[in-house]
């Protein structure tokens, strides 16, 4: 069976989940702790980041595009990878688009929320801290922060995903599926990102539906939330593991 590390929080790891559920691929999950776990991922993959896979043969993949290639190759079913060129080449540069310049201000609006939101921040931290020390967190000053935080999310970049993603919003009005008429590695690579918008059921009662306010009270983008919510009822309760 396929074993998953990953952090739980990821974004990255929720895109490699979903393309495992797509597939409907038996696997398990080992949770890393952030900074010492990483020792361990290093030494099973040579570089220190989540999700990395390892395979029954003992073979280990790093970096969700080359995992979700490389599991979409190992059975016919849903295909996360359109035939047609054109299809595939839209898929690609739409996951690509979404794994660096969606991820890194979808990111940077996490932070921004989470400095802002106490409860937000001490949802985010690992399970294994102890609720004593996850209550100092919540109690840490950090309300000047929060202008640095303007800082390092620039007003142009999230208007930028704003608008891009109200488009998708309303041309997801009418149709399923971004990309041909099934689902694709374009459709998981984008809700998987939207994760750090607004936590999706998955990430648990604590912290589903919270994230960051600016994009979940846009009205604009009530729809593109529902179409995520939709897209993971379907992959995660068609095939629980
Ligand atoms: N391009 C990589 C990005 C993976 C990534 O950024 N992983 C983050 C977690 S979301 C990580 O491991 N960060 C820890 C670190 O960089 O030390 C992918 O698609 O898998």
């Amino acid at each position: 069976m396929i074993t998953l590390y990953q952090f739980k929080h990821s974004a990255f790891c929720l895109k490699t989940r979903m393309a495992l559920h797509a597939k409907k691929l038996q696997y398990r999950v080992e949770e890393v702790t952030p900074g010492i776990g990483q020792f361990e991922i290093f030494k099973l993959s040579g570089q220190k980041q989540v999700p990395i896979i390892v395979d029954d043969n003992d073979q280990v993949i790093n970096d969700s595009s080359v995992i979700c290639e490389y599991i979409d190759k190992k059975n016919d079913v849903n295909p996360l990878f359109p035939d047609d060129p054109m299809l595939f080449a839209k898929c690609k540069l739409i996951e690509n688009w979404a794994d660096t310049t969606m991820a890194a201000t979808c990111r940077k609006s996490l932070i921004k929320s989470a400095i802002e939101n106490p409860q937000l921040r001490t949802a985010l931290l690992p399970e294994e801290i102890p609720s004593s020390l996850r209550s100092i967190v919540d109690k840490l000053p950090l309300k000047n922060l929060s202008k640095i935080s303007k800082v390092v999310l620039s007003s142009k970049d999230n208007l930028e995903l704003q608008k891009l993603l109200e488009a998708l919003s309303k041309s997801l009005i009418n149709r399923k599926y971004l990309i041909g008429d099934s689902l694709s590695i374009a459709d998981i690579s984008i809700a998987a990102q939207l994760s750090l918008l607004k936590f999706p059921k998955s990430s648990g009662p604590i912290l589903s539906g919270e994230g960051s306010l600016e994009y979940i009270n846009n009205p604009y983008l009530e729809n593109l939330f529902i179409w995520r919510n939709n897209l993971e009822e379907y992959l995660f309760s068609a095939n629980s593991q």
